[in-house]
């Protein structure tokens, strides 16, 4: 068993998409165990994408995660953190097979629907920096 960490993004909170997200998510056999709905500041954005700090598009991406309503959560099951990947498609929605949630629902590749973590190491990280009392 292994633990990732998805975000339903503000433009899919926005247009009601949240149901539909994590039907997506159960469907496929994955099992959310906790989750939060919540809006973030730009410095909370900030540190959470800090890995992608001086490059061109952070501004407008930590501008965006604090923009509208998050909903974090941690999902658990068989290689999560792949599977999870795997069933949002690719970061650019263009690029991203249809049956993805990102090709589907997605707005652009900034306004993308939906974070998840992209290794086992990362998951870890993510999961604590929302669920800070979650255990690993
Ligand atoms: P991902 O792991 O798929 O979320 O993708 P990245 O870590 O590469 O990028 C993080 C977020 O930055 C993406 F979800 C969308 C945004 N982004 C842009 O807005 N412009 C870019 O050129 C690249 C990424």
């Amino acid at each position: 068993m292994e633990r990732t960490l998805l975000i339903i993004k503000p433009d899919a909170t926005e247009r009601n998409l949240i149901g539909e997200i994590i039907r997506r998510i159960e469907l496929a056999g994955f099992r959310i165990i906790n989750l939060r709905y919540l809006r973030q500041t730009k410095s909370v954005a900030e540190e959470f994408y800090a890995v992608h700090k001086g490059k061109p598009f952070y501004d407008e991406l930590c501008n965006y995660m604090s923009s509208g309503a998050i909903v974090p959560m941690v999902i658990e099951g068989e290689h999560a953190v792949a599977g999870i990947r795997e069933l949002i498609g690719k970061t650019n929605p263009a690029e991203a097979h249809p049956g993805t949630i990102r090709a589907d629902l997605a707005v652009s590749l900034t306004k993308n629907s939906v974070h998840a973590s992209d290794s086992p190491e990362n998951a870890v990280k993510e999961i604590k920096f929302y669920f800070p009392r979650e255990e690993a």
